[in-house]
């Protein structure tokens, strides 16, 4: 058997917000079970667990497994890494399917670099943009920028529940909704965002509802499920919520939560299996300026920081 657990720090391209909190830093762990490798990397702001509990209870599950027991990790980022340690992955899965841009930062950069982009000449047909962050008019005109810019481009829209039922709903009445592919979780409670949908004609996306483990029925105007297993946890909870979506017809969109490479690598696995003609959320690696990975997918251990390891014939 063999067991290791590793800690990296990956700098940020430039210090990014999440939830009020700057990061200069991504930083997370990776463990390996014979070979086989997971991510465990909490979200701040996100998650609901600090990377020093997640670290305190993979350390406890390795030595608990280095004495042969079963383990059952309880933190959703410790669950996610284990899991994909241990999952018997299936061979022959369709190659991945490239993310959508997600554009992030101020309004007025962003209509600057769109000038400059390569877009232009070769659209996305979907790209996704972070919104609830400005003022209300800043991103309406980024938007419509957007629109007019790129006609064929839908796009996603992603508050993080960062509006009142009444904020969302006059964004939302001022929005080119031919051009909406889906607004990700406008409020921060269902009814409101459903609210929303109703009074506007939005589609709708939920997110940290799932991860938040938050009630939620079907609706027409449900048109997509965002699942991201770092902070949902178990693969097999990330199942239940696939077949849920699939029985009601709502698309799956896989999602990262800021990954490593290794874990945006392993994601883009899971959408290929989930999602397999969605494209994924997981255009976050870009923020990153280093790799835990090599081109050839080898991890860089002698880079990383161990904090465990463990080998034996048994
Ligand atoms: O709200 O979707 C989010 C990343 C970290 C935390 C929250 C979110 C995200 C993303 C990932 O937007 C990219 C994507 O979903 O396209
Ligand atoms: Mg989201």
């Amino acid at each position: 058997m063999q067991l290791a657990l590793y800690r990296y720090s990956l700098p940020f391209r430039q210090p990014l917000m999440f939830k009020g909190e700057r990061l200069a830093n991504r930083e997370g762990l990776l463990v390996s079970i014979n070979g086989q490798w997971g991510e465990i990397a909490p979200l701040p702001g996100f998650s609901t667990e600090t990377l020093v509990e997640a670290e305190a209870e993979s350390l406890a599950c390795l030595v608990a497994l280095s004495r042969g027991e079963k383990v059952s990790p309880t933190l959703p980022s410790v669950q996610f890494g284990f899991d994909c340690a241990q999952r018997v992955w299936p061979l022959n899965l369709p190659a991945p399917l490239p993310p959508y841009p997600l554009l992030q930062g101020e309004p007025a950069e962003l209509i600057q670099s769109l000038s400059t982009s390569h877009w232009q000449a070769s659209p996305p047909s979907r790209l996704k943009l972070k919104v609830a962050r400005y003022a209300m008019e800043e991103e309406l005109a980024l938007i419509e920028k957007l629109a007019a810019r790129l006609p064929t481009t839908k796009l996603i829209l992603d508050a993080n529940s960062g509006w009142t039922r009444e904020e969302a709903q006059r964004f939302c009445e001022r929005l080119p909704l031919a051009q909406i592919d889906y607004l990700e979780e406008p409020c921060a409670a269902f009814a409101d965002t459903i609210a929303v949908a109703e009074a506007t004609g939005v589609a709708i996306a939920l997110d940290e509802t799932l991860s938040r483990r938050e009630e939620w029925n079907y609706h027409p105007q449900l048109k997509a499920l965002v699942i991201k297993p770092t902070l949902i946890g178990s693969l097999s909870d990330c199942e239940v919520l696939v077949q849920r979506a699939r029985a009601v017809n709502l698309c799956v969109v896989v999602s990262s939560s800021f990954e490593s490479d290794l874990g945006l690598g392993l994601l883009a696995r899971l959408a290929s299996e989930w999602a397999p003609h969605e494209p994924p959320g997981l255009d976050t690696g870009l923020w990153l300026t280093e790799r835990v990975t090599t081109a050839g997918g080898e991890v860089m251990t002698e880079s990383l920081h161990c904090l465990y390891k463990m080998e034996n014939s048994a």
